[in-house]
């Protein structure tokens, strides 16, 4: 890290409050930024981190028309909700706030006045979407329509989830209303435009020639923006949900969101630090940081820096915006909308006390480089055969025997030999290797290396064999665990940005207190003849239930959404009532019914159609009903005048009819009490 900066002020995006933080969420943004920021404090250096509720813009104005409350009611709700439940994560912000404070009005109200009066916008009416029926302009969300990009349906006014490309409401073709479901008429309205292209020249020279220490996915993103060439951006909105526009004549129009949200990152400063905010945003000795997700790419490096260039006044721009790709869940995109989530708040209440459980495997998992994805059967094993089993295991052995062998006193070491030379050493090499990856923002690489630091432990242990020498060179023995426990308080620090809980624990146990990532490596943070505290476990194994339960209730979400997508068939055409009298449809008895050999699909039924000669129909629903001899006995419909048809050599007479589920299982079809065999279906 360069040493000329006094101060690292840490951003993490700030979370719409329109639901609650999920696991894509965390660690996209929350996890890493908490990682960097605790291993600064650890370093001494003067950090501030940031954090606040998005609390504007069109998705939660939508949420609260849809559940007849104000949007202040939601955005209460949910900040409450995220704010709890990440402190509750130990993620340390400095201050957590929201973009509905006064200080944040008054800051981003001042912030575009400036800029109005300094004449960086461009003032310019144009054609937008009306929902006459609602009597109001559509912004953003307010529309969906078809992506003129990828043709995707059910593209935003503002973006495409599909392809991730942003646009304009009224670049979507067949607009409609998010509000009424009407196709919108067009109106002319007035807004504020800021030029980006004015800033085009000094974003390059900022980004492609002085940062080409970014992120390759980041690097790339601007790189392609300014290819493209930069336009005029509107700034504000027709909107009744947002800071109003601090200018005459702006009745009814709102500062757009993207525009408020990162000033509040400023207001959050001021809400901190009254008196010295300035030095964090304005002082060249402050080094910013932000940290987000990638949808989130072209407003911080692009919008958000050509706001502070236009303000002036010394403003900063971010030193690094280490943005992270998304995290998947059991293979599908995560979603708000659809519920398709491991939603932090449930996480906290369905595994009490395991904070850092999910703090471990969403950094070891962390979508670094590429999109990545959670699991349940991977979160369970990261616990059991990392944390359990590598972390835990030795810590709890180098506890235990100091107990056993030295009644919980750490022994005075004898002679030091190669082995335990090389264990110093490892730890030592480890540590050079982590304090690089973690300031160069590769979180994931760095807890391997702490992983590492523990295996080496265990390594040790297994070399040295404390309980075999205790037998005949009890020297050897206290060595060995003067060194282990030294490796334990080692772990306490190289783990506490990752682990805070399970470190806190862990130094608890060996009764230390304060520590630094000064002391990582040093093998006399305890000392001998200090005593121990009793080994209690650092983790514990998840059982196959607890995970058995996460994955039903997916499974369950995923069944409810099919049916919420689900639209029946469109109609067949018409067929004349003389044609639908010639099928001849009747109920029949089931009296055998077998797989077919080698036919993964069909089912091979005998019925009793009420003549003495037994009918043989195969049916394709082999698969919707695993237990074929279970509906021996079962009435069903069939089709009997249907040509004999030859299926894998046996010949079916008819077909079976059944019902489409909306989850493509099929039903039988029959009737609804019992009927005798071979009666007719009218
Ligand atoms: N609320 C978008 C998001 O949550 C937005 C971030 C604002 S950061 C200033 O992804
Ligand atoms: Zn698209």
């Amino acid at each position: 890290m360069s040493k000329e900066f006094k101060r690292t002020l840490i951003t993490t995006a700030l979370p719409y409050a329109n639901g609650p933080v999920h696991i894509g969420h965390l660690a996209g943004v929350y996890v890493p930024a908490d990682i960097y920021a605790r291993y600064l404090r650890l370093n001494g250096r003067e950090v501030a981190m940031i954090g606040g509720s998005d609390e504007h813009g069109v998705p939660i104005t939508i949420k609260a028309k849809k559940e007849g409350v104000t949007p202040q009611d939601i955005v209460d709700r949910y900040h409450t909700i995220i704010r709890d439940s990440m402190k509750e994560l130990g993620i340390s912000f400095d201050v957590y706030s929201r973009t509905t404070s006064d200080i944040h009005s008054e800051t981003a109200s001042e912030f575009f006045r400036h800029l109005y009066d300094k004449g960086e916008f461009i003032e310019q009416s144009s054609m937008q979407l009306f929902d006459e029926k609602a009597n109001q302009f559509l912004a953003d969300r307010y529309v969906t329509g078809e992506c003129p990009n990828c043709h995707a349906q059910g593209a935003y006014g503002d973006q495409c989830e599909k392809c991730g490309s942003s646009l304009n409401a009224t670049d979507l073709i067949n607009p409609r209303s998010a509000i009424t479901g009407t196709v919108p008429v067009l109106r002319e309205t007035r807004h504020w435009y800021l030029p980006l292209d004015r800033w085009e020249p000094a974003l390059r020279e900022w980004i492609l020639d002085g940062h080409k220490e970014w992120k390759t996915n980041v690097y790339g993103q601007c790189k392609s923006w300014l290819d493209l060439g930069l336009q005029p951006r509107a700034v504000s909105r027709d909107l009744d949900w947002g800071v109003p526009v601090p200018v005459e004549g702006a009745e009814g129009k709102v500062l757009y969101v993207w525009f408020d949200a990162p000033i509040g990152y400023i207001s959050n400063t001021k809400e901190i630090f009254p008196d010295t905010w300035e030095q964090w945003w304005k002082s060249p000795d402050t080094r910013i940081i932000n940290f987000i997700g990638k949808d989130n790419i072209v407003f911080h490096c692009i919008v958000f820096p050509s706001m502070l260039m236009a303000y002036g006044d010394n403003y900063q721009l971010p030193d690094n915006v280490p943005a992270n790709e998304f995290l998947n869940l059991e293979g599908d995109k995560i979603s708000t909308s659809r519920n398709w989530a491991v939603w932090l708040h449930e996480y906290l209440r369905d595994f009490p006390g395991k904070q850092d459980v999910l703090r471990y495997v969403l950094t070891a998992n962390a979508p670094e480089t590429k999109d990545n994805d959670f699991t349940w059967r991977d979160f369970q094993t990261r616990n059991n055969s990392e944390l359990v089993a590598i972390l835990g295991n030795f810590v709890n052995r180098a506890l235990v025997l100091t107990h056993k062998y030295f009644d919980g006193t750490v022994p005075a070491p004898g002679e030091m030999l190669d082995v335990d030379k090389a264990l110093v050493e490892e730890i030592r090499k480890l540590k050079g290797e982590m304090s690089e990856a973690i300031e160069t923002f590769h979180f994931r690489e760095a807890l391997r290396l702490a992983m590492d630091m523990a295996r080496a432990g265990n390594k040790y242990l297994q070399e040295t064999e404390p309980w075999k020498t205790a037998k005949t060179d009890m020297e050897r023995t206290a060595t060995a665990l003067y060194m282990v426990i030294q490796t334990c308080a080692n772990l306490a620090i190289a783990f506490e940005p990752f682990l805070p809980f399970m470190s806190e624990k862990l130094l608890r146990m060996l009764n230390g207190d304060k520590i630094s990532w000064d002391m990582l490596g040093c093998f006399d943070l305890v000392p001998a003849g200090a005593h121990i505290g009793q080994p209690e476990l650092l983790f514990e194994k998840i059982e196959d239930e607890a995970i058995d339960a996460q994955m039903q209730r997916l499974e369950n979400i995923k069944k409810e959404n099919q049916l919420k997508a689900w639209k029946p068939e469109p109609q067949k055409e018409d067929v004349d009532f003389d044609t639908f009298c010639r099928s001849d449809i009747r109920v029949g008895t089931v009296t055998e019914c077998v797989k077919v050999p080698k036919a993964d699909k069909l089912l091979k039924f005998t019925i009793d159609d009420g003549t003495p000669e037994p009918r043989t129909i195969v049916s394709g629903i082999a698969q919707h009903y695993p237990e074929p001899e279970k509906l021996v006995g079962r009435q069903v419909l069939f089709i009997s005048n249907l040509p004999p048809r030859k299926l894998r050599g046996i010949e079916s007479q008819g077909m079976i009819l059944s019902a489409v589920n909306a989850d493509g299982s099929l039903v039988l079809a029959a009737p609804s009490a019992f009927v005798n065999p071979g009666a007719l279906v009218q």
